[in-house]
């Protein structure tokens, strides 16, 4: 993916979730600079899940890696058990990232992979220079103002 002026190149790969695949897992988290743990907004106990799921990536890699907190299937308005403000709230007392998402509305999938771009070893430049932090500098105007000789004077 691009990302300002540069190529991220994201190797993914997909874990399955159920108990019969669980012993492959901690070889998948050994080799992963970051970790997408994703639950459903629709299902509580998809969400008290990411807890050891979490517990797992950590137990493995410590600080070491990049988690990010997925709650997916925002389109399932009416059918929500977990809110924006439960995520994120078990998001900054896990020290994880956090996103809500929707596959299937393709709403917030790419915000996702830039967060994840933008977070990975090496990108640091690019995540403090966002747009927010950023100071719209007028050179023109200043530099006429400089200009001007008769308004002399020091400048100390
Ligand atoms: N409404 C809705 N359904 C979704 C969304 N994302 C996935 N689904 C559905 O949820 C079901 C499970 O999706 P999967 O992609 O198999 O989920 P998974 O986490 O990969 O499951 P495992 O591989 O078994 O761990 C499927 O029926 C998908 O069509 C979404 O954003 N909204
Ligand atoms: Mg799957």
């Amino acid at each position: 993916m691009y990302l300002e002026d540069r190529t991220v190149r994201l190797q993914l790969w997909d874990t399955a979730g159920q108990e019969r695949f669980r012993s492959l897992i901690p070889s998948y988290i050994r080799d992963s600079s970051v970790a997408v743990i994703v639950y459903d907004v629709a299902s509580r106990q998809t969400f008290l899940n990411t807890s050891r799921w979490i517990e797992e990536v950590r137990s493995e890699r410590g600080s070491d890696v990049i988690v990010v907190l997925v709650g997916n299937k925002t389109d399932l308005v009416d059918k929500r058990q977990v809110s924006t403000e439960e995520g994120e709230a078990k998001s900054k007392e896990l020290n994880v990232m956090f996103i809500e998402a929707s596959a299937k509305a393709g709403f917030n999938i790419k915000a996702l992979f830039r967060k994840i771009a933008a977070a990975l070893p090496g990108m640091e430049t690019l995540s403090s220079t966002k747009q927010e932090d950023m100071v719209d500098v007028n050179l023109r105007s200043s530099a006429s103002h400089d200009s001007q000789p008769q308004s002399g004077g020091c400048a100390c």
